[in-house]
């Protein structure tokens, strides 16, 4: 999901290829092959081999939570190695090996969090008080990439409308903006454009005032019944269900409500291909590849991963459409 250079629909690799091509070229002996390169480049391919196990699922704090039947849904959850081991966070790098591999360095300790902009009641919250104030509830929710795979995950947090009530919008407040962390020394993929996919940073994102307070809408602190590990965006992230990947933004520091709307990563990289609004649609195709079918990661060997018809709103029409009636999903993709 790249600019145009890196990423055709070719390029959306099939997970199990994912960690295929490394046993394969261990199996090539490139370990010896190796010993013929220059030094760096030596040092490179190490590395790389280096992630060829598959990351084991790290361990987080175990969280308490409730397991409300509304967000239960009887749907096959992937494999927690799959959750935490093929991620999008450009920040630590671009394959989806690159966040277990790399997001060790990110520091979660006293992480705090602010809510600004158009509320009475700005605040700072550090991520303990954010827990211990907001009753966790565990969902079972579809997380769909635009890059046409899927999961279906049990992430663990609290309804974003209540923390947002907690500031007190002002009559003004019609967008809420989110911010990223910026820290090139602990998100490698910030400090140079090539490595963070050119991506400006910090990664923002935005949703419209009924978009944040629909119940939905998860700030989540955990999953698997842990803390979120860093690959995820620990220690705090966004969860949209109904709209595609990019917009769940992870490690957040900043929430702002604002007048206008905000400015969004991937809309910014390219406006022609990620839209503000990001609807799941199997209607609306990405310029570069259908959406109509998505790849449910973790449902097969190589060869045989199952391809599944996309979902209108990934599934969740009937608690999300009402808020876009009249509006083109096609022109407001
Ligand atoms: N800060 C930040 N947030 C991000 C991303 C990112 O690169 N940086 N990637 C997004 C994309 S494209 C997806 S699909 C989801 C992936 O979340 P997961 O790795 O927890 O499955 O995170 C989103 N949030
Ligand atoms: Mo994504």
């Amino acid at each position: 999901m790249t600019k145009k250079s890196r990423l055709t629909e070719s390029s959306v690799t099939p997970e199990e290829i994912f960690y295929q091509r490394r046993k394969v070229l261990q199996a090539l002996g490139l370990t010896a092959a190796a010993l013929t390169l220059p030094i760096s480049a030596q040092a490179e391919l190490f590395s790389w081999l280096k992630g060829s196990e598959k990351p084991t699922a790290p361990s987080g704090k175990p969280l308490d939570f409730t397991k409300p039947a509304a967000y239960h849904a009887d749907l096959p959850l992937t494999p927690e190695d799959k959750v935490t081991g093929y991620n999008n966070f450009y920040e630590f790098g671009l394959d989806k090996a690159d966040p277990a591999a790399n997001s060790g360095s990110l520091k979660t300790e006293g992480w705090q969090i602010h809510i600004s902009g158009e509320v009475a009641k700005p605040i700072t919250l550090n991520i303990d008080d954010l827990i211990k104030r907001f009753a966790l509830e565990e969902r079972i929710y579809r997380l769909r990439c635009v890059e046409a795979w899927s999961m279906v995950i049990p992430w663990i947090g609290f309804e974003l409308g209540k923390l947002i009530k907690f500031a007190e919008p002002t009559s003004k407040a019609r967008y809420v903006a989110f911010h990223t962390l910026y820290d090139p020394e602990q998100m490698p993929g910030q400090a140079n454009r090539f490595t963070g996919g050119g991506l400006e940073y910090p990664y923002v994102e935005g949703l419209r005032m009924d978009e944040a307070m629909n119940p939905l809408t998860l700030l989540t602190v955990g999953v698997y019944g842990k803390t979120l590990p860093n690959q995820n965006g620990a220690p705090v992230r966004l969860i949209t269900p109904w709209k595609y990947g990019f917009k769940s933004i992870k490690s957040i520091v900043e929430i702002r409500l604002t007048e206008q709307q905000p400015p969004t990563t991937w809309n910014l990289s390219a406006p022609n291909e990620y839209g503000f609004y990001a609807n799941v649609n199997p209607q609306v195709d990405h310029p570069r590849w259908s959406q109509a079918t998505e790849r449910v990661i973790g449902s097969g060997g190589i060869l045989d991963v199952k391809r599944q018809p996309t979902l209108l709103f990934n599934g969740y029409a009937d608690r999300v459409a009402s808020m876009y009636s009249g509006l083109d999903l096609r022109s407001n993709f």
